[in-house]
């Protein structure tokens, strides 16, 4: 019998049925959360009931991919449909750097737009604002999510540890005193406000390396700044401040399809947990972060429960690249992690090419998916883009989305196919199809982070066997050279794509 009649058949119904009102997307986008850090994808050691309830309601990937080891390339691959790494400017955005997707370019909220959504960004940003000069703090902030289709935001301008600690709303410093201006600068040490480096005693949190620049709330960061004081956040309150917000655009938003990317700063550095949670997992801040994220997310369904829309949301929970345990601060969570395997037992980390760098936990929930559905097939958040303008029967600007596919019926799990092969940037480039995953050569240290994780870095070519060897411990680069060659092919054809 042709198994792909029915299959077509059911996934017809399926979208009749379930996307005949268009269906509200909400984009959960966790932060340095790593494979192994969720009790769904196995963590003994803590609980994140919230979370294993969209994964026992929904489909739970074991091979999702965020498209790089490091934050802003991540989410400029997901928001564009193109792979950061065929431009050359996306590294780790510094806090003062230009937008990266300018001021009418394709994302996928202006493909939301087209079909009528509503769409919002609150959270993390790091994607640069403002022109070739970068953001002008203290007036409007041009080329910024309502640039490229957003309608609201509430951002953190890059991430927790990079100066300035403010939020942006739209396109202004939420509580800027006009006569106290904020000055920034990301080189030399600007008005007089202490830094780690010079008044270690006035911190903490005590770092571990890098951030030892203008001490804010008790906490040193990367860049120096002064003035904006009624601005500044504090850390304790950023998960409940940006939860409140999301939740007020979901309130708002209740009778319109909307499109929601929760960028949450859980559970990047610097991890400073409100009371609420310090001390809750008994594995140090990270730990505790991690259950302040679960919280957030419990927040969330209970709103669209309460305004009964959970039927009718999509629910799509990922990370931008995977763990790290010591980023830059002395927190507890190296001495209290016990047993915990962030990584889930993955070789690697954050910034690695190893697994673990970009292999994420991957969730999408929405009634038309069988509940506690698992999915081996491959994904990767660069399909963000196509696959939500599938769902919304959107056409789109297919050249500066080139890379991104239309992944609907995998990742609803009406197929079990997915991607034939995706690409992982971290301090090199690296390639899986099927099974097989293939490191591209690259001298030197790919970052001069002291974290304790393995960049996977190497001279020579680095070839596995993700099937019979998951954790990556056998180079097969010189015995089995026709795989070696095939891979090395198919990325040299990635590479030339234009
Ligand atoms: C590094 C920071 C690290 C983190 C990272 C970005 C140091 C020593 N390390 O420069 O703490 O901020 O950048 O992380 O300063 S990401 O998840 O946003 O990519
Ligand atoms: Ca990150």
């Amino acid at each position: 019998m042709n198994m792909k009649f029915p299959f077509f058949i059911l996934f017809f119904f399926l979208t009749l049925n379930s996307f005949g009102q268009k269906p509200n997307v909400i984009l959960i986008y966790a932060d340095d959360l790593g494979y192994g850090d969720l009790s769904c994808y196995g963590a003994k050691a803590i609980k994140t009931p919230n979370i294993d309830k969209l994964a026992k309601l929904g489909m739970k990937f074991t091979k999702g991919y965020s498209t790089s080891a490091t934050c802003t390339p991540s989410r400029y691959s997901l928001l564009t449909g193109r792979y950061a790494f065929r431009r050359n400017d996306t590294g780790i955005a510094a806090g003062n750097a230009s937008a990266l997707i300018k001021g009418g370019q394709q994302s996928v909220a202006s493909v939301f737009g087209k079909a009528g959504y509503q769409s919002a960004v609150v959270g993390k940003w790091h994607l640069g604002l403002g022109g070739p000069e970068g953001p002008n703090w203290n007036g409007k902030i041009s080329n910024g999510p309502l640039d490229i289709g957003f309608n609201y935001a509430f951002l953190i301008p890059a991430t927790g540890d990079r100066v300035p600690c403010v939020y942006v709303e739209n396109d202004r410093v939420v509580n800027l005193d006009p006569n106290d201006p904020i000055q920034v600068n990301y080189v030399n040490k600007i008005g007089q406000w202490p830094t780690g480096k010079e008044n270690p005693d006035l911190l903490k949190m005590k770092h571990s390396h890098g951030h030892d620049n203008t001490i804010l709330n008790g906490v040193g960061r990367i860049g120096y700044m002064t003035g904006g004081t009624a601005a500044l956040w504090k850390d304790e309150d950023i998960a409940q401040r940006i939860t409140d917000k999301a939740k007020q655009f979901i309130t708002k938003n209740s009778k319109n399809p909307f499109f929601l990317f929760f960028s949450t700063h859980e559970i990047h550095v610097p991890r400073v947990p409100h009371s609420k949670f310090l001390g809750k997992s008994g594995m140090g801040n990270r730990g505790d972060a991690i259950l302040q994220f679960d919280d957030s997310v419990g927040q969330l369904m209970q709103v669209l429960d309460s305004l009964q829309i959970s039927s009718n949301t999509m629910v799509i929970l990922t990370s931008d690249n995977g763990p790290v345990v010591d980023d830059g601060y002395h927190d507890g969570s190296k001495e209290n992690i016990g047993k915990h395997k962030p990584t889930g037992g993955l070789r690697g980390g954050k910034y690695s090419a190893f697994e673990a760098g970009t292999r994420v936990p991957f969730i999408v929930r929405h009634t038309s998916i069988k509940a506690g559905e698992v999915s081996n097939a491959l994904v990767s958040q660069v399909d963000f883009l196509a696959t939500m303008a599938a769902m919304t029967n959107q056409s789109y600007e297919i050249a500066s989305a080139s890379d991104s596919q239309n992944q609907l019926k995998t990742w609803l799990g009406v197929d079990s196919k997915g991607r034939s092969h995706i690409i992982e940037q971290s301090g090199t480039l690296g390639i899986i199809q099927g099974n097989w995953k293939y490191i591209k050569p690259n001298k030197g240290p790919a970052y001069n982070f002291q974290v304790e994780i393995e960049y996977g870095n190497d001279e020579e070519d680095q070839l596995y066997d993700l099937n019979r060897d998951p954790f990556e411990t056998y180079n097969l680069a010189k015995s089995v050279p026709i795989k070696l060659a095939e891979l090395k092919n198919l990325l040299q054809n990635e590479l030339l794509k234009k």
